[in-house]
């Protein structure tokens, strides 16, 4: 059977269980497949197509004779291990924000930028799950008339955060039905019942890491340096799926008519547009989905060139598993990627 050995780094985390469904889901074309996290997890055992495999320590040589390399454990993980999987010759894409401001590090959106991975010197970023659908919903309408700036407020998943954040939320609700006070660990702040601006750290600027990850991944996705953008990203008590309130400013007008005929036949996207039966996106009903999900598409009352809508999609699949398996189909697709090398 012809097929790539594939190992994923991070295998037993909330995102690397969403790579292993994915890759199962799309068939994509495995020859092997090696589950990899840190010594914690070494000897569990995880099913993938029907098999059961053994989860490995993540080492040096864990890398020889594998195509391609999904990392997914956490930025320190990627910086170290990341170049010494690229230097064994596997192609990696990796999940995490160590790479991704490079510039010799493609950082892909497939419905945007597929061809930047050509570029690539053996390893591929995989952007912040916000920004990718943020531009997923707009580079269909940069397009046709060029963004100038963009002012988004976020409404984040904890699951964003991993396995540990899915746990206290969870904990803490229960704890708040039931009278009694509760103890953050994850988060700094209670996150049950709450709402926290505050995601990833506070920079000497006033923003947040996770609000200029929004800037500048952006602008190097979309290969537009000069758009301005201002970013909240805020912390909300949903467990899966991450929404956004985003205001766009064009060079030209823009009705709302033309950009749902331009968001109606973009790839990746579906729209949910009408308010006279309360349809628009929604997390509950965007997690499990491969869609970006648009709605609330309305004129700016406070800029002639302005648009202002919603858009949501599941952080893990979208946001983050998804868009890396689709960065590696783009690449065996379009011959870029050949088993063994
Ligand atoms: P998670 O549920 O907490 O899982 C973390 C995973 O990393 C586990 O498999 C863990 O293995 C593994 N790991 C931790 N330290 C390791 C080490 N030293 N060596 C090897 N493996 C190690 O977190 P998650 O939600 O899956 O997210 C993981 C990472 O993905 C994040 O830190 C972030 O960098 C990235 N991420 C990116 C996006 C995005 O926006 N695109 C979204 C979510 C996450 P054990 O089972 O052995 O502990
Ligand atoms: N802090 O990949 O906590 O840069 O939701 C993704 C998600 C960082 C990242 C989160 C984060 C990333 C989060």
């Amino acid at each position: 059977m012809k097929g790539y050995k594939v190992a994923i780094v991070g295998a037993t985390g909330l995102v690397g269980q969403e790579f292993i469904k994915i890759l199962e889901e799309r068939s994509f074309p495995m020859l092997s497949i090696c589950p990899l996290a840190s010594d914690r997890s070494a000897g569990k055992k995880l099913f993938i197509n029907h098999r059961e495999v053994e989860v490995k320590e993540t080492v040096s040589e864990s890398f020889e004779g594998i195509d391609i390399a999904l990392f997914s454990a956490g930025a320190e993980t990627s910086r170290h291990f990341s170049p010494i999987a690229a230097q064994a010759g596997a192609t990696v894409i990796d999940n995490s924000s160590a790479f991704r401001g490079h510039s010799d590090v493609p950082l892909i959106v497939p419905e945007v930028n597929p061809e930047d991975i050509k570029w690539h010197k053996g390893i591929i970023a995989n952007p912040n799950c916000s920004t990718i659908q943020m531009v997923v919903a707009l580079y269909p309408l940069h397009k046709v008339n060029l963004i100038k700036r963009i002012v988004v407020g976020t409404y984040q998943a904890v699951s964003g955060t991993g396995s540990a954040a899915i746990g206290e939320l969870t904990t803490q609700a229960k704890q708040v039905l039931e009278g009694q006070s509760t103890i953050p660990h994850v988060y700094p702040h209670q996150i049950a019942f709450n709402v926290l601006p505050e995601i990833d750290v506070f920079l000497d600027n006033g923003y947040t890491k996770e609000e200029w990850k929004l800037v500048e991944e952006t602008r190097k996705i979309m290969h537009a340096d000069d758009i301005a953008i201002s970013a909240t990203c805020v912390r909300v008590p949903v467990f899966t799926g991450h929404s956004e309130a985003i205001h766009i400013e064009f060079s030209r007008p823009m009705s709302p008519d033309e950009a749902r005929r331009i968001l109606a036949q973009a790839p990746g996207v579906k729209l949910l547009d009408d308010p006279t039966i309360s349809l628009y996106p929604q997390p509950w009903s965007a997690a499990g989905c491969d869609e970006v999900f648009v709605g609330r598409i309305r004129r700016d009352a406070s800029h002639s060139n302005g648009l202002t809508m919603w858009v949501v999609s599941d952080n893990l699949r979208k946001g983050a598993a998804l868009n890396a398996v689709q960065i590696a189909e783009e690449m065996t697709k379009r011959g870029w990627i050949h088993p063994g090398g």
